[in-house]
């Protein structure tokens, strides 16, 4: 396998100015033809004619009308082409049926649908298969199907052809087809120019009732990015598609996304609050694509971030005020460090824009997604609101119809500011998650805080530089009352002390609020300052930390000295619980114990070997602690926030569920799961059945309403996918590796589908006392099952593998049994490349 470098980029020998498709869809053997009007670029010295095609087979092809023979290898052909313009046509056939990587066009359901990005056009026809090169795309569908699908505009319907123009230029990872059986659920809306836009949603017959969030959210996200970003839709229709098989969330399509299932279907009855959510930030997601992707597009792969951390940021910034800002932060700081922080300090760690790759679809990362949004954060912290404005509206003027770089977007910034933007620029090519280090001192009224950074080494870069980090910082007295407002430091050296003077107490530093910048900040615990925060705090996000750090500091205690579980923490956060004067939402997170992973991940910070059999005892010790001692605060509080009335998945009454869900949570541990029983019998909405069954099957109760869940929602696929989680993440962690191989021989097991593999697998891996066994007997189930998927889908298979990703960090009788696990699949006969380039990193 031939590793790819952004050093080596060079621009395309030829430019495409428009291309014509035709399908004759065919389960088994569908025929393309292409016609592309291609012409030799000027920015470019090459000749070369070079089309990538993958798993096609070709049945005839023409310059300029006249039959040629092209020299034809795995990764695509070549030809000789006459100088000056030509017209390239050909015709090949493929076989959907066959496709199950979900790469290119495949089956669905008897549906036919495609992925495209990153490199799946390759896979239906031959074409400069690059971001790149943009033309406009005008695509016949010939199918008796009922509906057949493309992107852009419809043209007129003529009975079993239909025809699509997309009058914007894209690349051909934004194609998009699909056809079958539907129902439409359709809804419109009218741009700020009064333009008219036909919103419709495809579904299976059966899921037409579960559109009705998701039209809502997508209304939402259209008005949003015209009073934010100042950017209207620019087509009069506006297609999604929910397919069952897919490899991730959805995609962007010009005109058409696609959806996987669980990222748009909703309904009371089947999905949960948090999916509502989900549904919501992956509805505005793809849609803001539009002009973060589609419009302005990258110029390689290797600026991935171009178009995913900003569209993650602004996704993220319409969650905010759609949901409330300070516990949006709080949710998208817990995943960026159980998902990115994780993944930069592993044996996968790679910058946010990465020089080098196997299979770029390894790359579709929390450190690009997630990590890349934080960069864009920050540069709207430095820069200040307005200037971040008038840099967005620069680069929109600037690139609208171009494939762009880091360094395009970044000298938006600097022609609007004046901002030398170099140093910040490290961020992109820097891996590792800096570690700023605290030292404080008062004397006389002088407050003197000193912030050191270092980068940890991470693979293929030992020494890292000094970068630009933004510290948000307020101080606050010991009585709580606070002693300076936020103030931004900019660290910009490896050390540097800042004074604070006319203090009348020496402060509490609340640092890094909002968490202004993706870094791990030391300092060494104090409780009693911690205890202060908690309660003090102006700033939500570090009331959250304060009780994240008391929590972690009870339970290393806990764990390393054996210390009973701390009754200051389990006090103040029952005070926390009941306060009225904060928002439910927040109570919830504020209040739920650290994850398991984050305690892992804070010993490994520290030096330490952590045992997950040992952390899921110590969290269990200290939930059932909590409990006792506010038994009556916790019932009290369940029962104040029951809500009455219709189901409505707003924000306040998710924050009041979420809320009652942790106090039943918390009685579990005291009653056994009999106030769970109660609920989970009068449960009517997934919300409350879920949670319950999942108490239920904790403590032991679980075996009949297991049974019950099924027969009441087997024709449900995607409650179907929580039944299989529900029973590995929530049945004792030495029985999970047994549970889940019958569930492995359950019928409606299916590895062919991603959701339900994930379901299962994920599930398993992700459960970190299930899976960190100490006889390895689940590292082995996961290893058998991905030597299994590798040959069904190299994607989805390289993707699971990082579920190892944290192997270095455990014992030596784990780290062996993982690398063992990690060996075997290493050993597999006919290893993808995409599986291939992750062991090889994951074991280098
Ligand atoms: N752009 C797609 C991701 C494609 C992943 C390819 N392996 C979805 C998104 O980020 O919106
Ligand atoms: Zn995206």
């Amino acid at each position: 396998s031939q590793t790819i470098y952004l050093k080596d980029y060079q621009a395309p020998a030829y430019l495409v100015d428009h291309v014509a498709l035709e399908f004759d869809l065919h389960p088994t053997a569908t025929r393309v033809r292409s016609t592309v009007k291609f012409r030799p670029n000027p920015n470019s010295s090459s000749s070369e004619f070079f089309l990538h095609g993958e798993n096609l087979t070709l049945l005839s092809a023409y310059i300029n009308g006249a039959a040629v023979t092209p020299v034809i290898t795995e990764a695509g052909l070549s030809c000789t082409v006459p100088d000056g313009p030509f017209i390239w046509q050909s015709e090949v056939e493929i076989n959907p049926s066959a496709n199950t990587e979900l790469s290119g066009l495949y089956m669905s359901n008897g549906m036919f649908c495609t992925q495209c990005e990153a490199e799946g056009f390759r896979r239906i026809t031959y074409y400069p298969d690059r971001p790149d090169v943009m033309a406009p795309f005008d695509v016949t569908i010939h199918s008796d199907l009922p509906y057949a699908l493309s992107n852009g505009e419809p043209m007129r319907d003529e009975g079993q052809t239909r025809r699509w123009q997309d009058p914007w230029p894209k690349p051909a990872y934004l194609f998009a087809l699909v056809a079958g059986e539907f129902q439409v659920v359709s809804d419109h809306f009218t741009t700020a120019s009064g333009k008219p836009v036909d919103l419709n949603i495809y579904v299976r017959d059966g899921d037409q009732d579960k559109c009705a969030f998701a039209l809502e959210a997508l209304k939402a996200s259209m008005a949003w990015d015209e009073r934010v970003y100042g950017r209207e839709y620019d087509l009069s229709v506006f297609n999604i598609v929910a397919v069952d098989d897919f490899n991730m969330g959805a995609m962007e399509n010009k005109g058409l996304n696609i959806f996987n299932s669980s990222a748009v279907l909703a309904s009371p009855e089947t999905t949960v609050d948090g999916n509502f959510e989900r549904i919501e930030a992956i509805i505005a997601h793809e849609y803001f694509h539009n002009w973060t992707g589609n419009r302005i597009t990258c110029r390689d792969w290797f600026q991935l971030c171009l178009k995913e951390g900003l569209t993650v940021f602004r996704d993220q910034q319409f969650s905010a005020d759609m949901r409330g800002a300070e516990v949006r932060r709080i949710e998208d700081v817990a995943a960026l460090r159980g998902r990115q922080f994780r993944e930069d300090s592993g044996p996968l760690a790679h910058p946010v824009r990465p020089e080098s790759f196997v299979e770029i679809n390894n790359f579709y990362t929390a450190t690009v997604y997630e990590k890349g949004a934080e960069l864009i954060r920050m540069l709207k912290l430095l820069v200040g609101d307005a200037a971040y404005k008038k840099a967005l509206d620069l680069y929109f003027a600037r690139h609208d119809g171009q494939a762009c770089t880091i360094e395009d977007w970044l000298a938006v910034f600097t022609d609007v500011t004046g901002q030398d933007l170099s140093q910040f620029k490290l961020w992109y090519s820097q891996a590792g998650t800096p570690i700023v280090t605290v030292r404080d001192h008062f004397a006389d009224g002088t407050y003197e805080l000193t912030l050191t950074q270092v980068t940890p080494p991470t693979p293929g870069q030992p020494n890292k530089q000094p970068l630009v980090i933004p510290v948000a910082l307020g101080l606050l007295y010991p009585d709580g009352t606070e002693a300076l407002d936020t103030q931004l430091l900019v660290l910009t050296e490896a050390e540097q002390s800042f004074r604070f003077s006319g203090l009348h107490a020496a402060p509490i530093p609340s640092l890094l609020r909002g968490f202004s910048a993706p870094v791990i900040m030391q300092r060494e615990t104090r409780q009693a300052e911690h205890l202060v925060q908690l309660t003090h705090d102006p700033d939500l996000f570090n009331r959250f930390e304060a009780s994240r750090e008391l929590g972690k500091s009870a339970l290393l205690a806990m764990l390393q000295t054996e210390a009973a579980p701390d009754d200051a923490y389990c006090g103040a956060l029952l005070q926390v619980m009941i306060n009225e004067d904060l928002d439910p939402a927040f109570r919830a997170m504020c209040c739920a114990l650290p994850g398991q992973d984050e305690i892992a991940r804070a010993l490994a910070e520290q030096g330490q070997t952590p045992d997950p059999v040992a952390i899921d005892a110590a969290v269990h010790q200290l939930s059932e602690h909590l409990a006792r001692q506010g038994l009556e605060a916790l019932q009290a509080l369940y029962h104040a926030h029951q809500l009455t009335g219709p189901f409505s998945p707003d924000a306040a009454s998710c924050g009041a569920r979420a809320l009652s869900a942790l106090a039943l949570r918390l009685i579990s541990h005291v009653d056994g799961g009999a106030l769970a029983a109660k609920q989970f019998a009068r449960a009517d909405t997934m919300t409350l059945q879920l949670p319950a069954l999942g108490n239920l099957n904790r403590h032991g109760q679980g075996t009949e309403a297991v049974a019950q869940f099924y027969q009441q929602w087997r024709h449900e696929r995607l409650v179907i996918d929580k039944w299989f989680s529900l029973q590995v993440t929530t049945c004792p962690a030495n029985k999970a590796v047994a549970v889940a191989r019958d569930l492995l021989k359950h019928p409606d097991f299916n590895l062919k589908n991603p959701n339900r593999f994930r379901a299962l697998i994920g599930a398993l891996a992700m459960t970190p006392a299930a899976f960190h066994q100490a006889d390895g007997s689940a590292y082995n189930l996961v290893a058998d099952q991905l030597i299994a998927l590798d040959d069904i889908n190299p994607q989805l298979c390289a993707r699971m593998t990082t579920v190892f990703e944290t192997w270095r960090r455990y014992d030596g009788a784990r780290q062996a049994l993982m690398r063992a696990a990690l060996s075997r699949l290493a050993a597999k006969p006919n290893l993808s490349r995409d599986t291939k380039e992750m062991v090889t990193r994951l074991l280098d």
